[in-house]
């Protein structure tokens, strides 16, 4: 059903019409005379000139994207090929009167301005319908958007000659349409300075609403430490693909991140080491409130992670009371695990969990809060479970719902608990009998969604213990099937976690997350009929260009027919924005490397950046 695009952007197959498709928009008339004019009755000479030079530039620049060319494939799609759409100079973007629809709405303005270089002014609906429209509404114009009880982030798109509108039940449903929309626009849109272009938008009707409600990924901010903008930019990549959900690995062995009033040291100690030596650092409650915010904006949740009882050398540097044995560990900038843990026998400890729990769960506005609970390999038994259990009910009296590692399975249940599961074959009795006590689960099965994992043996960062994960086998696989005895209605979505053991900056985030954090984000999103690796691969294709145009490093991985060159390894010199050649003969360190064969990479990756290889490049 998609048309054939004009850029080597491989064609879609078509897709089913979803069940509330609707019949679409009436055909309009090439000219819409009046449209874009307040109370027009009769068309002015401005006003029809204007609709003559958008004809004109329809008949002249047929879009570039094909309607189905989106990642994560929507539900349905019924292109209109004569039904194409002109964005002028003079557009304004209207929306209803709603605070969180208008922060929609200035967000798509944002999106567009700097490529187009249009003013496109934001105003409330009515009385003006506009160009842009951005309707919340419960029942779009032509069939419901939300039939489904609970869904909550579906919308409508309908491109006419016209107009383009957005219509959804929710803010999120509008934002996720306006994500919809940038992927329809020419890849220009992604330019951050004005760039002189017909921008079309291919005709015709979306709707859409996701599979799963929790979609997701994980950064690790405690093995490196990574600054408030670029969890910015994570949050930016997470929004673009309509994940809805950000895990925050606030602590480790190797560095605490999140400054706790009660219990200071934990940030100024604990937040001074990170793998490998380097500076560490923490966020304030004041950069913790700034990333949440940010998240709110784009429709992000962010879910704080505090591991427990184990993954906790650096609290114990900075407060000994904690330990089993009272002594002061040495702080630790290698990569194994396992090794520390709370005394779960001290009620100090608890004192500890309840305060430092609280203090985020103040400052986190989401329902979730995440004890960790993984590779505490040293507190077994009885102690494990007691401890987890005494976690979990403190942030249960916190009106919060527990999010752990699916060792916590053996635990007690309460209410609405989540386990994460990170393991590899897909079968845990353990897993399956607390889901039948009442647990639900986010998939994060470390041979699929692991990013930290390589793509190839070749891959200069990433670990390779769950395997390699290469972009079809991050695509390729059903969170409805996955996991032994845990039925469909137990997932609460996927998550794609990002440790960052071997990765150091913003670029290395980047080439790890694209392209498979859009497959994931299609493996949580999209409905199994609408769903196939080939589709998948093609409409992929096209959104290389776009990452090059915004500056976003990636992987240009074989298995994708991206239209054209550049190939070659993409990590942006995160100095001159030069895309540069990762040091090909440097690993990363694995779980087990040293901390002096990690600084040596380090060293020798640095060195790469500032020596330009043109080997790779096009
Ligand atoms: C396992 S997955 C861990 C992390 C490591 C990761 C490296 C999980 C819950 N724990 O501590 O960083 O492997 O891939």
């Amino acid at each position: 059903m998609s048309r054939t695009p004009r850029t080597g952007v491989a064609p879609v197959p078509e897709q089913p019409p979803g069940p509330d498709a609707g019949p679409g928009p009436a055909a309009p008339s090439t000219v819409t005379p009046g449209a874009g004019t307040p109370g027009a009755g009769t068309p002015g000479a401005g006003t029809l000139a204007r609709s003559a030079a958008r004809a004109a530039g329809r008949l002249l620049t047929p879009p570039t994207v094909g309607l189905g060319d989106v990642v994560p494939a929507p539900a349905s799609v019924r292109p209109r090929p004569a039904a194409d759409f002109v964005l002028a100079a003079d557009a304004a973007v209207r929306v209803s009167a709603d605070p969180a629809a208008r922060e929609v709405a200035d967000h798509l303005a944002e999106l567009l301005r700097p490529a187009t270089g249009y003013p496109l002014p934001v105003a409330d609906l009515p009385p003006t319908p506009g160009p842009l429209q951005l309707t919340l509404s419960t029942a779009a114009p032509r069939g419901p958007v939300a039939t489904v009880p609970g869904d909550a982030e579906g919308y409508r798109l309908d491109v006419a000659p016209d107009a383009v509108r957005i219509t959804a039940g929710t803010a999120t449903g509008l934002f996720h349409g306006v994500q919809t929309l940038r992927q329809l626009l020419p890849v220009a849109v992604e330019s951050r300075t004005p760039v002189a272009q017909h921008w079309v938008v291919p005709g015709g009707t979306i709707v859409d609403r996701p599979r799963l409600p929790y979609r997701g990924a994980m950064l690790d901010v405690a093995r490196h430490f990574f600054t408030v903008e670029d969890v910015y930019r994570v949050i930016d990549h997470l929004a673009r693909y309509k994940l809805n959900h950000l895990h925050l690995h606030l602590t480790d062995d190797q560095g605490w991140r999140i400054a706790v009033d009660s219990w200071p040291r934990l940030a100024t100690v604990g937040g001074r080491t990170a793998v490998g030596g380097g500076p560490g650092g923490w966020y304030t409650a004041a950069d913790y409130r700034r990333i949440v915010g940010y998240a709110a904006r784009r429709h992000v949740t962010v879910v704080p992670e505090v591991d427990l009882p184990g993954h906790t050398n650096a609290a114990l540097v900075a407060y000994p009371e904690l330990a089993p044995d009272k002594v002061p560990p040495p702080p630790y900038t290698g990569t194994e695990v396992g090794f520390s843990y709370v005394d779960p026998t001290d009620e100090r400890t608890y004192d500890f969990v309840a305060d430092v729990l609280g203090e985020v769960a103040a400052l986190t506005p989401g329902p979730w809060l995440h004890i960790g609970g993984d590779e505490a390999y040293k507190v077994k038994g009885a102690a494990y479970t007691g401890f987890v259990e005494r976690a979990q009910r403190i942030v249960a009296g916190l009106g919060r719902t527990v999010v752990g590692w699916h060792q916590i399975a053996p635990a007690g249940q309460v209410d609405g608990r989540v386990l994460q599961w990170w393991g590899t074959d897909g079968d845990d009795p353990t897993v399956a009998e607390a889901v039948r006590r009442g647990a639900r689960v986010i998939l994060s099965p470390g041979n699929h969604a692991y990013l930290d994992m390589k793509y190839a043996p070749d891959t200069p960062i990433g670990h390779d213990w769950a395997g390699l994960i290469d972009v079809h086998r991050a695509y390729h696989w059903d969170p409805a099937t996955h996991l032994t005895g845990v039925p469909a209605e137990a997932v609460l979505g996927v998550e794609a976690p990002l440790w960052t053991e071997s990765v150091t900056s913003l670029a290395e985030i980047e080439f790890l997350f694209f392209p498979r954090l859009p497959a994931l984000a299609e493996v949580a999103w999209s409905a199994p009929s609408t769903r196939s690796w080939t589709g998948f691969r093609e409409r992929l294709a096209g959104h290389g260009p776009r990452w090059r145009a915004a500056g976003i490093a990636f992987h240009p991985s074989p298995e994708i027919p991206w239209p054209a060159a550049p190939t070659g390894r993409h990590l942006p010199d995160a100095a001159t924005g030069e895309h540069r050649e990762p040091a090909r003969d440097q690993r990363a360190p694995g779980r087990d490397a040293t901390t002096s064969d990690h600084r040596q990479s380090l060293a020798a990756r640095t060195a790469a950046s500032i020596t330009q290889s043109d080997r790779f490049r096009p």
